[in-house]
């Protein structure tokens, strides 16, 4: 039901009235006509004395109104002293320039009929201004701001009066430290209790059940209408656009949180760091805008528990509700990427908060890896048992599921560190090593490069798509000054991975490939097994193909990755919105799709795909970010000026 129509509505303001002009009593006219006469009779010396003077005064009045304008404002952004953390490099995203002009924001709610949705904010998510060159870009732009400009008029003339950008958001200073600041050090209390993790008052008082009672309708009203949206427009039953960024439900977290209203949920360690503390990192950096850091600290926070175990290697999961970690039901194993690839993340945590505790419980765990018995020249097992600290199920090498990314972040750790952690930057030499000794071989009879895997001694032709990430991290390696071979075999290897995809009738890699080893046979080089034939849209092969482009500028790799897209399109997109794992590469008339879209669809594949098709090596510089797993880039430390 809508409000009854509210009164009329009441203004404040002064009113100012100039009688210029209007001669009700001849007394006064007479005043204003010897007024004149007598400043005609000045001396021209006098006249300017009085002129200046007034001049003068209008000028103060300025000045005064900006400074009062400027503390207004300086309401709405800490000062930089009192911000603890800034993003490495200026944002740069354009920061939104216009207040919020939600009429729902004012005293009176008014029915409306539903409205357009409006970007008050930036247009796009851009990480630059849009390029001057950009024709079509820029026409789609001018589109669509002639759909919105009627809509876009209305509010703007509202928007006069607002004092901050924020609007609605002017948040006033709470002077109080997060609680994990307070705590510092790994932690060492029962996990329950870790350190930033809070427990429930007792129960709450009427009045805050009537609170809680409020947020649960506010909440019900943003997930029916605008779930994934900035901000819920209640009356109209829609939603509004700020920074497109699902603002309310990242802000609304902690305070759900605070009311009890929180899910005991379970999430994999690994899974989430470099999902959602690598995006709300990422996010922060590009944005600027606090709320990421101080979510990805309170995420940060939530996940330590996962590291108090008898030998310092975190399980595998963690309750961000409870704080109670665990290893899998059936195990007391990790596996050895998931606890070597939180790194990049936990350690830029603590350089954004000053808050050493994410980086020494990350780092701790390198340590010991880096000091443990059983690899074979720099190569690891799967599995790391979280009581002893030790590998298990030794003997047993691949760089695909569990083990990849454990190398990725020996690079791109020793990168965002500045290239000063040697011990890092061995551990991957030595690895690449391992590689070519145990697990590169040739491909008949096309003689494609491929990394195999290794089983106590016994190779097998098997490769997870999940390996093509391994050209992109050897290019990287190689433009970061290391051997001239990394980028040979990051070419060659890359070579394969296209054609991983280029051989299946789908054009789309399947999920694991054998290669052909015997020359003498009829069979192609890339063999697929029935049950590896489906296709989860992963990222690997384009990111790769990112990189090699970025870093030698061939051409050929772009038109590569313009064929996967064709594919992707042709094959996994649905009409009615979003694309869909496939089940078989194989057979184009009936792909069979799976009905699961993977988040790195959009937080990967479409991210590398986008910056593959650029030709600016500027748009997120190699030279000044490092992407993690998830494609989130995360900035290279700079090095500390000196003097
Ligand atoms: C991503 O979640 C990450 O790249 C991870 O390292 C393993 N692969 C998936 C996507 O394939």
């Amino acid at each position: 039901m809508y409000p009854p129509p509210p009164p009329a509505p009441h203004r404040d303001f002064i009113s100012v009235t100039l009688s210029l002009g209007q001669s009700y009593d001849g007394s006064k006219s007479w005043r204003r006509r010897s007024c004149w006469r007598k400043w005609k009779q000045l001396s021209r010396l006098q006249r300017n004395v009085i002129l200046f003077f007034l001049t003068f005064l209008v000028l103060c009045g300025l000045l005064s109104y900006i400074s009062v304008a400027d503390q207004w404002r300086a309401v709405d952004g800490r000062s930089a002293e009192e911000r603890k953390a800034r993003p490495a490099d200026p944002p740069v995203l354009p920061a939104p320039q216009k207040a919020d002009a939600n009429p729902e924001n004012s005293p009176g709610l008014l029915p409306q009929k539903p409205q357009r949705h409006f970007r008050r904010g930036p247009p796009n998510l851009q990480i630059r201004a849009p390029d001057k060159d950009s024709k079509d870009r820029r026409q789609d732009d001018t589109r669509r701001r002639d759909e919105v400009v009627g809509d876009a008029r209305q509010e703007e003339s509202t928007q006069r009066t607002v004092v901050s950008w924020r609007g609605a958001v002017i948040e006033p200073e709470q002077g109080t430290e997060p609680p994990s600041r307070k705590a510092e050090g790994p932690p060492t209390k029962p996990s329950s209790q870790a350190p930033g993790i809070q427990n429930q008052p007792a129960s709450p008082n009427e009045r805050q059940r009537a609170v809680i009672d409020a947020f649960r309708h506010a909440w019900t009203g943003y997930r029916k209408f605008a779930w994934g949206h900035d901000e819920l427009k209640p009356v109209s039953r829609s939603f509004s656009e700020w920074f497109g960024l699902g603002l309310t439900l990242i802000d609304a977290l902690d305070t759900m949180w605070i009311l009890g209203l929180k899910k005991d949920v379970d999430v994999n360690l690994f899974e989430s760091t470099i999902r959602i503390l690598g995006g709300l990192l990422s996010a922060y950096h590009l944005s600027g805008d606090d709320l990421f850091l101080r979510k990805a600290e309170d995420f940060g926070n939530r996940l330590l528990p996962a590291f108090q175990t008898p030998s310092r290697i975190p399980y595998s999961d963690v309750n961000i509700g409870t704080g109670a970690a665990h290893p899998p039901r059936w195990t007391s194993d990790s596996t050895v990427a998931e606890v070597t690839s939180i790194q990049l993340e936990f350690r830029e945590l603590s350089r954004l908060t000053g808050s050493k505790k994410f980086q020494e419980a990350a780092e701790e765990v390198t340590r010991r890896v880096h000091s443990l018995s059983g690899k074979k020249d720099g190569l690891v097992p799967m599995f790391i048992n979280t009581h002893s600290g030790l590998f298990t199920h030794m003997g047993v090498f691949t760089l695909g599921a569990r083990a990849d990314s454990y190398y990725e972040y020996l690079l791109k750790q020793w990168i965002q560190g500045g290239k000063k952690e040697t011990q890092l930057l061995e551990d991957y030499l030595e690895a690449v090593e391992g590689i070519k000794r145990h697990l590169l071989r040739r491909s008949e009879p096309r003689k494609l490069t491929f990394v195999g895997e290794l089983a106590h001694g016994r190779f097998s032709a098997k490769m997870d798509h999940l390996v093509c990430f391994l050209p992109g991290t050897l290019a990287l390696g190689a433009h970061h000054g290391l051997p001239a071979d990394h980028m040979e075999l990051a070419r060659a290897l890359m070579d394969t991975c296209y054609q991983m995809n280029r051989q299946m009738e789908t054009g789309l890699s399947p999920e694991i490939v054998h290669f052909n080893l015997y020359p003498q046979s009829d069979r192609k080089d890339v063999q697929v097994k029935p049950a590896d034939r489906h296709n989860l849209l992963r990222p690997e092969t384009v990111e790769s193909l990112f990189y090699l482009h970025r870093l030698t500028g061939e051409r050929k790799y772009q038109d590569w990755g313009w064929e996967i897209l064709q594919s992707f399109n042709k094959y996994t997109r649905v009409p009615s919105g979003g694309y869909s794992s496939i089940s078989n590469v194989q057979d184009p008339l009936n792909p069979q799709p799976r009905d699961k879209m993977e988040s790195f669809f959009l937080g990967e594949t479409l991210k590398y795909l986008y910056l593959l098709f650029s030709d600016d090596p500027a748009l997120l510089s190699l030279d000044a970010y490092v992407f993690n797993t998830e494609a989130h880039p995360l900035p290279i430390w700079a090095p500390p000026r000196v003097g």
